[in-house]
């Protein structure tokens, strides 16, 4: 790769230990760091120099990446009860539609505007394989690569996670018309994960994982095949599903298998710190104690649980159990982790009419406690080398600005604090750097203005499919 250096110097980079100075970032060929060095004295000649403070890129662990496209398109009433449910049939339409020149355009766009917000890695949940008739492509994994292919074309870092679909329901309850293109047998599933793998062999910067889509659309027999396949090709690799994100879904899991989805995965599963449980919305005390003390990762999607009108995860209660978590745009009705964080907190202000309440006898800021646990959890979730500024990581990191009028004049004690809970005008994501290379400059993605004119096209193509 043709990083302009190998050394970059900092004069504010938050640590694993906190914010430090003077501090020298050092990484390989391969884009991973060697030396992260504070205080240094000498400053390597040809070390690029930071605009402002520095901070770790930030992990999104969930992303559906076709969805980018209909953000915008679903908001009004379309019936008398609009919910989840029938947003999902705006969705499937849609979803019905895309190609796979459309998804690759819109994959492209959309990784571009993560970088640009400072999301350095990307976990992809990705369920469209086959064509509209659910006939399979001549590569089963034509779709998913070029998902694949969007992250390394633009610079971000890939969890791939192909996503296993057998059913409408629980029972075994076959699968509707417009779900066909979603669905494999676990053993079609494996093959189509194994011909990726071979076609783009995991590196640096991408890794694959399996995610059975939820409860309800997978067999008990089938998720443990598709755990067992993934060992055999990867032991422990990260794995991803959907549970308890609506509250009919827990009645029919309930119904179905006697258990409230968290409580059936922690009893059935060895629910452990490779998996990764996105929402777990509608947890009880019992579940949410459970599920912090398993180790696994909640993946937590604000603004899109906000918009589909999920409920609201008890955040103060899990994150007093010491429950690990990470944040994922999945809808893409906003790509800013900023607000995925804000929202974090507003919901539990807004529920218990009081202020802060997810800080932590530690970490008094709120701000600091979740920037440094979505972190980590989000870590965990992409099963990367990432979400640190330490030796052995990945060499991915935001640059603040400065100059920005959230940051400028104050402390760095107070910077992580005004950037997540300050919207003012342009963003104070200046530069991000992705395994060593600096894939936004000044807000301007190396690439945006192809990625985005290829976007625009899709979008054009696709509303006029409508
Ligand atoms: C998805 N989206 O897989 O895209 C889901 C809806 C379903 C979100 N859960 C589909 N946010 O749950 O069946
Ligand atoms: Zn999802």
């Amino acid at each position: 790769m043709n990083s302009p250096t190998k050394s970059f110097f900092a004069a504010h980079a938050l640590l694993p230990d906190g914010w430090r100075t003077n501090v020298l970032l050092q990484w390989n060929d391969a884009g991973t760091l060697v030396a992260v060095t504070p205080d240094v004295r000498d400053v390597p000649a040809d070390a690029m120099h930071a605009a402002g403070p520095v901070v770790p890129g930030m992990p999104n662990l969930h992303s559906h990446a076709f969805q980018r496209a209909m953000a915008g398109l679903t908001e009004y009433r379309a019936n008398p009860a609009d919910s989840f449910w029938s947003w999902r049939e705006l969705m499937y339409r849609f979803a019905s539609r895309i190609t796979p020149d459309t998804l690759g355009a819109i994959a492209r766009w959309l990784y571009v505007e993560m970088l640009k917000a400072g999301y350095t890695s990307v976990c992809e949940f990705h369920y469209v394989h086959h064509a509209a008739d659910g006939k399979r492509h001549a590569n089963p994994a034509e779709l998913a690569q070029r998902v694949v292919d969007a992250a390394s074309e633009t610079g971000i870092g890939m969890t791939m996670l192909p996503v296993l679909y057998q059913y409408s329901g629980f029972n075994a309850q076959p699968p509707r018309d417009d779900q066909r293109r979603f669905i494999n047998t676990a053993e079609q599933f494996l093959d189509l994960l194994s011909a990726l793998r071979r076609a783009r062999p995991e590196h640096g910067a991408l890794r694959y994982g399996v995610a059975p889509h939820s409860l309800r659309a997978v067999s008990e027999a089938s998720l443990r095949a598709v755990i067992e396949g993934l060992d055999a090709l990867s032991p422990g690799a990260p794995v991803h599903i959907h549970v308890a994100e609506q509250t009919a879904e827990v009645d029919a899991c309930v119904a179905a298998l006697g258990a409230r989805p968290v409580q059936w995965l922690l009893d059935h599963f060895d629910v452990s710190a490779r998996w990764c449980v996105v929402h777990a919305t509608h947890v009880d005390a019992k579940e949410t104690r459970a599920l912090a003390t398993s180790g696994a990762i909640a993946g937590l999607c604000l603004t899109t649980e906000a918009n589909l009108g999920d409920g609201i995860f008890p955040a103060m209660d899990y994150l007093d159990a010491r429950g690990a978590f990470g944040i994922g745009s999945d809808s893409h009705i906003g790509v800013d982790w900023r607000a995925e964080l804000r929202l974090l907190e507003y919901g539990q202000r807004l529920l218990r009419r009081e202020r802060n309440v997810l800080a932590s006898p530690r970490t008094a800021q709120v701000a600091d406690r979740l920037f440094h646990g979505a972190l980590e959890g989000g870590a965990r979730a992409t099963g990367r080398a990432v979400g640190a500024l330490e030796r052995g990581a990945r060499a991915d990191w935001i640059v603040l600005d400065a100059a920005h009028p959230d940051i400028a004049e104050k402390t760095s004690d107070k910077w992580l604090s005004s950037v997540i809970f300050c919207e003012h005008g342009e963003t104070p994501v200046r530069d991000v750097v992705v395994g060593g290379e600096r894939v936004v400059h000044d807000r301007r993605h190396r690439d945006e203005a192809r990625h985005y004119a290829d976007y625009r096209n899709a979008l054009a193509q696709l509303l006029a499919d409508a």
